[in-house]
């Protein structure tokens, strides 16, 4: 039986439809865990709400735009430091997080005036920015605030400010994912074609679903600049405001990640015909895959065998070194879903490193079918976990090293197994040639740790060291 019912979840049986083991000669196409459903009550999710994915996944990496949160402060608090998304205007977006901070009498009377309030005072504050993004929350979705009516009172009054709402409460779905929905509709239908870009290339695309995790965009963009491709927008790593409203000018859709930004994708080909080429940018085989993808696209062949082969000579070294020492080590992904199928075969390919356990917090069935489609055989892929779920399986995969954030995190210090942040990263940027060796260096000080040694007590029972030596 492909599906797994854990001894953890004997009181909620219908997690087996959540947890499915790829047994060895399957082909298991057939079957897909449940995804993207409502997380089963009884169990702790480790999920995001619908606003978090609009705000602090998207639309909080631009770089010169107000991040005015409608709700109680601790939305915007829980959505600001979290994720490490760089730009190179110092960090703005970071600096100018503003929060309406409702209390409770401002939910009975109503919070439209404490909204007029505090955009003006934004505007006020930093008159060097014109650009706003205006948030709802579950309690002001709740009680009903016309947020667009004050918006447009505002922006009446100042004619030099552009602003964007996205009305995507916490419970406006099941997870995070219904925030990457709403942002992408609502950004195309609305602010797309309202700015024309000025063209430098005949090679135009724009970037789509990476959000300069420790400077991913930063490495990728020397590719693009190299092979004299035009950014148009980067979806929304060190993007501004106004790169992507003029997203209509691309000439080819390049997307990253599938899962939070494949719908903006879809429209600009629905919209405007643009094509959509899905890449993947980790690893060395998928990066140099990727280049040569988008060059071949624009007939660019031979500028990107030039490239591949010269960040090849200058990275293969280090990745080598990374790899004789890493070589057979079971890794197990804790994540939100499309990293999933971006790195079990990058890191088995480029590192002999076998992913063993594969969680996604809220990816949807066409996430599995890919992740499944390229994953080992002997692997537990496993959607909307709880944290028994994680221990259990961490007992039956046995990892060498888990990628995941803080929050499962924390509980894998308690099985003292060295780990790695798979959002924010340790010491990034991880995409690309150059980032790759990054990921690898990360995975190889976390597993030779000298530290780990002094927790090494035998928790798995099997009497197995945690660490190895430091070569
Ligand atoms: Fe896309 Fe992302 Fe991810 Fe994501 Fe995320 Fe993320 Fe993620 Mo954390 S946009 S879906 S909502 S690749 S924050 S940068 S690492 S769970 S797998």
């Amino acid at each position: 039986m492909p599906m797994v019912l854990l001894n953890c979840d004997r009181d909620i049986p219908e997690r087996e439809r959540h947890i499915y083991f790829k047994a060895p000669g399957e082909d298991t196409r057939d079957y897909l865990p449940v995804a993207n459903a409502p997380t089963i009550p009884g169990t702790l999710s480790e999920r995001g709400c619908s606003f978090c994915g609009a705000k602090l996944v998207i639309g909080g990496v631009l770089k010169d735009t107000i991040q005015m949160i409608h709700g109680p402060v601790g939305c915007a608090y829980d959505t600001w430091h979290t994720k490490r998304y760089p730009s190179d205007n110092g960090h703005f977006q970071l600096k100018y997080s503003w929060s309406t901070d409702m209390k409770e009498s401002h939910i009975v009377f109503g919070g439209e005036k404490r909204l007029e309030k505090a955009m003006n005072e934004a505007f006020d504050a930093m008159p060097e920015i014109k650009r706003m993004i205006v948030y709802t929350t579950c309690p002001t979705a709740l009680i009903g605030d016309d947020v667009k009516a004050v918006v447009k009172k505002v922006t009446d009054a100042r004619p030099d400010v552009d602003v964007f709402v996205v009305e995507c409460p916490g419970f406006a779905g099941v997870s995070q994912s219904k925030g990457h929905h709403v942002l992408n509709i609502g950004w195309v239908s609305e602010k797309v074609g309202t700015v024309e870009p000025e063209i430098t290339s005949p090679y135009t695309i724009n970037f789509i679903g990476d959000y300069n995790i420790q400077g991913d965009t930063f490495v990728l963009e020397k590719y693009w600049e190299r092979l004299g491709i035009q950014v148009i927008a980067h979806f929304t790593g060190n993007s501004t405001y106004d790169d992507c409203r003029a997203m209509h000018r691309g000439k080819l859709n390049v997307v990253n990640c599938a899962r939070s930004a494949g719908y903006i994708a879809n429209e600009l080909k629905r919209l405007y015909g643009i094509p959509r080429l899905d890449i993947d940018s980790w690893g060395f085989n998928y990066t140099a895959e990727a280049i040569r993808k988008v060059a071949g696209f624009f007939g660019l062949d031979e500028k990107a065998e030039e490239l591949i082969a010269e960040e090849t000579a200058k990275w293969q070294p280090q990745l080598d070194w990374y790899k004789e020492r890493l070589q057979g080590k079971k890794m197990a992904i804790w994540t939100g879903g499309p990293r999933l199928w971006h790195w079990t075969k990058a890191v088995e390919d480029d590192l002999g490193v076998e992913v063993v356990a594969m969680s996604s917090k809220f990816g949807h069935e066409e996430d599995f079918e890919k992740v499944i489609a390229r994953g080992r055989h002997g692997t537990y892929y496993i959607d909307d976990p709880n944290e028994l779920e994680f221990f259990e399986i961490m007992d039956k995969a046995k990892p060498d090293i888990i990628f995941t954030g803080p929050r499962v995190g924390d509980l894998v210090k308690k099985l003292h197994i060295p780990y790695v942040n798979g959002h924010g990263y340790h010491n990034g940027p991880y995409m690309g040639f150059e980032g790759f060796v990054n990921m690898a260096r990360d995975m190889y000080n976390a597993t030779h740790n000298p530290l780990m040694r002094l927790a090494a007590i035998d928790i798995r029972g099997d009497g197995a060291r945690l660490v190895e030596e430091a070569a």
